[in-house]
């Protein structure tokens, strides 16, 4: 190939919102919008999608602060799975604290060669990182913790990501269901974190683990998590999804 033929075909890829991140192509981004519902108001967030696709460097890191930052760090939504409305669902989360979330399993499976169940004791054994970050909520308040987790993308990799994989989908054990494109899923800050603030992750934060999705606003954090499935395809989560209940799907702060 001709480097102006290289050129231009890089042109093309980063016009098309391609960034070459870890070594997966990671085609179809930007041509695959986030769902709009007709909604002239959800147009904004599909215009910051594709602007911070065509923009931004795919490996951009938000800012990290030090230990003297860390502020105080309010807990919200659901705070204790155990409490869930749904007797199922708290009588599993109270069996997974028992066992020290012994019996907790992370479930990846979708677009991936190597599908299956997560340990605890799997993910600590994976190489971890630390990074101090300011959470934002859509609600107004912003806070600075510390988080130690396995890089998304190391357990991607173990897991085999295949070449028509385009998203991660999140499921919680309370019912959250939200997914990410593979440009977030692969950045270096985007984690699945065990511990926050030098502990282990508190039950109020999402125990046993929780997401770290540092360039979006804090509801993408999904906690609790149980299940990640890798899609060609966004899938939104019908009317489970956030957003067809209101709530936007790119929120790139
Ligand atoms: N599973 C689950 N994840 C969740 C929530 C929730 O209620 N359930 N709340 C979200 C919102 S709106 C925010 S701001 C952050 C809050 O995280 P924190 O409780 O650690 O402050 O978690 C997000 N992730
Ligand atoms: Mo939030």
């Amino acid at each position: 190939m001709s480097a102006l033929a290289r050129l231009v075909t890089r042109r093309e890829a980063l016009a098309a919102g391609i960034a070459a991140g870890s070594g997966v192509l990671l085609g179809g981004c930007a041509r695959q919008l986030p769902p709009t519902y007709g909604s002239l108001l959800r147009l904004g967030d599909n215009l910051t999608y594709v602007a911070h696709r065509m923009l931004l460097p795919g490996e951009s890191l938000v800012r990290e602060y030090s230990r003297a930052d860390l502020s105080s760090f309010p807990a919200v939504g659901t705070i204790d799975s155990a409490s869930a409305r749904r007797a199922a669902v708290a009588e599993t989360y109270r069996r997974w604290q028992d066992s020290g979330f012994g019996e907790w399993r992370l479930q990846v499976s979708g677009a991936v060669a190597r599908p299956g169940g997560w340990s605890l004791a799997d993910l600590r054994g994976l190489p971890s990182r630390t990074q101090i970050t300011k959470h934002t909520c859509e609600e107004g308040w912003t806070a600075i913790g510390e988080w130690t987790g396995v890089p998304l993308s190391r357990v991607l990799d173990a897991a085999g990501l295949q070449p028509s994989a385009r998203f991660v989908t999140f499921k919680s054990i309370d019912g959250w269901y939200d997914s990410i494109d593979l440009l977030d899923a692969l950045h270096p800050q985007t984690l699945l974190a065990y511990g926050m603030n030098g502990r282990d992750l508190p039950i109020a934060h999402g125990a046993p683990l929780r997401l770290r999705v540092e360039r979006q606003i804090g509801y993408k954090s999904m906690k609790f998590l149980t299940e990640l499935v890798v899609t060609e395809h966004l899938d939104d989560g019908g009317a489970r999804g956030n957003p067809k209940n209101g709530w936007a799907w790119y929120t790139g702060i």
